[in-house]
């Protein structure tokens, strides 16, 4: 059930600025009450991630399971008042050689699963938009760089929700001023950070880069569902670490295009003179 955004309502009491969003977009990513488990991976790279998740889970129980198994025979076979007679030898070669090699094996396993998985992550393709993310002491800038502007985004209070289409139990996720990404286009983040250090994070993408003062990280992430996504700061920045959360609005092409229209006139102020070289 979709209700009604009440951005319409708030835009037009701040003085006819433009209504991003006349409807709630679904919420994906929300952590929710007794659930378990993963949020929705809604890229490829959190499908990845998810899948090598459970591989590991399988092979770690079952490394767990055996050696309980073995420690619990041990214990009954082996104990002094079954085994009076202690064995006295110091050494047994094939079995050093078969605990040392099995547990290469094993690793060498999951690295032929966990390394592409790793690379597809940090191998930066071309991005069909690119924003650049600052983290600050304690709220996000986002610039979009193709198009010269920029917003601040931040937390909203639990007054503030209703007016701007949240429900109360989003308070800590929801902010005044949301990311908006179309879905199937390959988006570049450039994180970064004016203060401290910060952590940019939307676990539904399956991304986490640290923001580094003076440092230009990336990530990237192509959005399949349209929704509202929410991540946190995930790197400890101070006394408000818990209140920069993130809100990541992915819609399709053509309402990306309308909200770019009206974020720029909104959002861009007085157009920037970029003919230094001119001077
Ligand atoms: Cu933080």
């Amino acid at each position: 059930m979709k209700k009604t955004f009440t951005f319409t309502a708030l835009f037009a009491a701040l003085g006819g600025l433009p209504a991003f969003a006349q409807e709630r977009p679904e919420i994906i990513g929300k952590p929710m009450s007794g659930a378990m488990g993963f949020p929705h991976a809604a890229t490829e790279l959190a499908r990845d991630q998810q899948w090598l998740d459970w591989l590991i889970l399988v092979i770690i129980t079952g490394i767990c399971v055996l050696v309980t198994v073995l420690l619990i025979y041990a214990i009954l076979r082996y104990n002094s008042r079954s085994n009076p007679v202690p064995a006295r030898f110091a050494h047994n070669a094939p079995l050093e050689i078969t605990w040392t090699v099995v547990p290469i094996l094993i690793l060498m396993f999951i690295g032929t699963f966990s390394l592409p998985v790793l690379f597809k992550q940090q191998e930066i393709p071309d991005g069909d938009i690119t924003i650049k993310v600052t983290g600050n002491q304690w709220y996000w800038s986002y610039e979009y760089v193709d198009h010269d502007f920029g917003f601040d985004s931040f937390m909203l209070g639990r007054d503030e929700l209703a007016e701007n289409g949240y429900e109360d139990d989003e308070y800590l996720l929801a902010t005044d001023n949301a990311v908006v990404v179309p879905v199937g286009k390959v988006v570049v983040m450039q994180v970064t950070a004016s203060d401290v250090i910060h952590s940019w994070a939307v676990p539904s993408f399956g991304v986490k880069q640290d923001g580094v003062p003076g440092r230009l990280a990336e990530l990237w992430f192509k959005v399949d569902d349209e929704g509202l996504y929410f991540g946190q700061c995930s790197e400890l920045c101070g006394k408000d670490h818990a209140y920069m959360p993130i809100t990541v609005r992915a819609v399709s092409e053509e309402e990306y295009e309308r909200w770019l229209d009206e974020a720029q006139e909104e959002f861009a102020g007085q157009p920037r003179d970029f003919q230094v070289a001119a001077r």
